[in-house]
């Protein structure tokens, strides 16, 4: 009887030990909604509304529906577009800054109804509903809680108006997936007449807690963006890069939309953040969120989105690119050749996962249900675990024979939460065991990009993680080579030169528009571009006859005679051609002269680009002068989100003929004295 018990006490004990259960989570971990949304990963932003018809980026409030006109409006060919890219969902500017709502609301003339657009009938938030659902994508809605054309902007009246509006929308127009709330609020508008500024205390004037609990309420399914959440965080810029190293959680109750110190303090996440809140990378396919004609030639190229795609989805972020619609209502022919290109090039970056034809192992496995095998079998509800208090743990891919790749890709499991906080990544080459990348975070997916290596084994190690780490998947590819287009850089004589990142391509250019090819200019030697051209260029790699983009930049007059009106030594930074270098000037202008009466049609800023630029001009007025003594104001404005996105700001006014031009700041972003990177004129139509 006793040795029945002892033995059926000691089945018992194998028993449970071959089942072991699932590792603890470590907290903060996904919720349900969230984890559904981790999976859409990548989905695109349409940037269209009253400023595609005012050519701004940021409307006063004080436009004419009148003026919202598309004449070819399709919200089918926006989905077909983004299904077509692999994107999962349309985010749509519902209502931005200027306050126009491109659905009937009931509670403002400020919409569609009152525009000639379908005779002011139209409902472009339902029409993108029946295109989504025809295409099998999600919507969500960008609703901006700043509204420059609302005359109680800043009282309490406004927030009324606000929830009644965003229960309009989350109730007439089905599962919405992410309600996106801009971080930019307060500052000058029309507020129905009052052209005044109104600053609003950007932590407590929208009771955030009560409007993310309505939020909830109406959609218990949508994520909610904003810099902190509360749901999803925004990666703290407009270039669509998070970092290498990017943490799911976020110290969530530090942080508010719009903090100044929001994209150096947070923007990465913390190791020790309190709430998950995973980063979302935002950018647009062109330097504006807003369609201008004069960015046409400025789409990025794809070396630029691959980069993108990389340093957003391969660095535990989402990926959200934004399509500024045109005034036809389409997304522009220039932009789908781009988003298409992206498409086949990942396509083709990832199209054979050479680690399934390799022989695994791990050095640790926590025990049946939690082996090496989960990695590989397709499915993310497996995972490997090690044991609980095994923190390092070294996955060996064996490929048997020399094998060449550059790209691998690992995953974390992150239902338990993010655990992992460093690795390396090792192959066995013939020169022996060497490494190919020391990193730290992992999160729902990290893709290391390196150039090749052949190699038959290859290694990955877990160094240090918060608890027993999980890998839901690993990867490894070879990418076929992207030949990059040439950089186009000009000195402040006029000479140009053509650079390339790598030596194996030839490069040809043209100057009179036409597209250059391998029977067009050579480059060899820096040249003169004396008059304003359009210069066209390619790479064309040596071996293989791939051609690379072409690189297109109007050049205008060199700045060969121009001098900068200063004692300043370094004031020459501002017109030196190099917009990585800067003039901090103490009196808030810049006098230039042009060394020559010259006959001007626009001007040129670019703010500063370091990465915490301060002096940048948000309100400026632009002169000329033949004698320095009698000035004439030929622009005044804002150059409106500039803070997030500090890209050339281009101005046109009508020819006006000067020898000395002056820009001056009325107002920066941050109150310090205004910063010049680089000042620029244009003298053609
Ligand atoms: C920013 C806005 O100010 C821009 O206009 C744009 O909508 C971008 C996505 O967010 O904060």
């Amino acid at each position: 009887m006793m040795k029945y018990l002892v033995f059926s006490l000691l089945f018992l004990a194998a028993c449970t030990q071959s089942v072991p259960t699932p590792p603890a989570a470590v907290e903060p971990v996904p919720s349900e909604h969230q984890l559904a949304w981790h999976e859409l990963e990548y989905y695109a932003f349409v940037h269209f509304n009253m400023n595609t018809f005012s050519d701004m980026e940021w409307g006063m409030g004080d436009e004419s529906p009148a003026a919202f006109n598309p004449t070819e409006l399709d919200a089918k060919q926006w989905a077909r577009v983004a299904r077509d890219a692999g994107m999962k969902g349309i985010i749509i500017t519902a209502k931005h800054h200027d306050g126009f709502c491109l659905w009937p609301s009931a509670y403002t003339e400020h919409s569609v109804k009152n525009s000639p657009w379908r005779d002011g009938k139209g409902d472009l938030i339902r029409e993108l509903r029946e295109a989504c659902d025809e295409y099998g994508l999600k919507m969500g809605i960008y609703y901006s809680p700043w509204d420059r054309n609302h005359p109680a902007y800043g009282k309490p009246e406004y927030i009324t108006y606000m929830r009644n509006q965003l229960t309009e929308l989350l109730t007439n127009y089905g599962d919405i997936f992410e309600v996106w709330f801009d971080g930019a609020n307060g500052g000058t508008g029309y507020y129905g007449g009052a052209n005044e500024d109104r600053k609003v205390d950007k932590f407590t004037y929208y009771d955030w807690p009560n409007t993310y609990a309505l939020v909830r309420e109406l959609q218990p399914g949508a994520v909610m963006f904003s810099d902190g959440g509360p749901d999803v965080r925004w990666v703290g810029n407009e270039e669509g890069f998070a970092y290498e190293t990017t943490w799911g959680n976020l110290m969530r109750d530090s942080v508010y939309a719009g903090m100044p110190e929001y994209p150096e303090k947070y923007a990465s996440g913390q190791e020790n953040g309190t709430h998950w809140v995973p980063a979302e990378a935002d950018v647009s396919i062109r330097p504006g969120w807003y369609y201008h004609a004069y960015e046409d030639h400025k789409v990025k190229s794809l070396a630029q989105l691959v980069d993108i795609y990389y340093n957003s989805i391969g660095r535990n972020s989402a990926l959200l690119i934004n399509f500024p619609v045109d005034r036809r209502g389409l997304i522009h022919e220039k932009d789908v050749e781009q988003i298409m290109k992206l498409k086949t090039k990942i396509d083709e970056d990832f199209a054979e996962d050479l680690a399934l034809n390799a022989q695994i192992e791990a050095s640790n496995e926590r025990g049946k249900g939690f082996e090496i095998g989960n990695v590989l079998d397709g499915k993310k509800e497996t995972y490997l675990a090690s044991a609980d208090g095994v923190i390092e743990n070294t996955v060996t891919l064996d490929f048997g024979k020399p094998t060449r790749f550059n790209r691998f890709l690992v995953q974390e499991y992150i239902a338990l939460g993010q655990r992992i906080k460093g690795f390396v990544l090792e192959a066995e080459t013939a020169e022996g065991w060497k490494e190919i990348h020391k990193g730290t975070t992992v999160g729902i997916k990290r893709i290391l990009r390196f150039d090749d290596v052949e190699a038959s084994k290859l290694r990955f190690t877990i160094s240090d993680a918060k608890a027993s780490p999980t890998l839901a998947r690993i990867g490894v590819f070879h990418a076929p080579k992207l030949v990059v287009e040439p950089e186009i850089i000009r000195d402040k004589s006029g000479q140009v030169s053509l650079q390339v990142p790598e030596k194996s391509v030839d490069i040809f250019y043209t100057l009179d528009g036409t597209e250059p090819s391998a029977e067009s200019q050579r480059f060899e030697n820096a040249f003169l571009v004396e008059r304003p051209a359009v210069l066209k260029a390619v790479a064309i790699d040596k071996e293989s006859g791939r051609k690379s983009e072409t690189v297109v930049r109007y050049l205008d007059i060199p700045k060969a005679t121009w001098m900068v009106v200063s004692n300043d030594s370094i004031a020459a930074r501002a017109i030196d051609e190099d917009k990585d270098t800067f003039w901090k000037s103490a009196n808030n202008e810049i006098v230039i002269d042009l060394g020559a009466e010259t006959a001007l049609q626009g001007f040129t800023y670019w703010p500063p680009q370091n990465r915490f630029m301060s002096g940048v001009i948000s309100a400026y007025v632009f002169e000329g002068s033949m004698d320095r003594k009698n000035w004439k104001t030929l622009a005044r404005g804002e150059f409106s989100n500039i803070q997030n996105n500090p890209i050339e700001q281009t101005v046109r006014f009508p020819e006006a003929r000067a020898k000395y031009i002056r820009l001056k700041s009325l107002k920066t972003t941050d109150g310090n004295p205004a910063s010049f990177a680089e000042v620029g004129v244009i003298t053609v139509e």
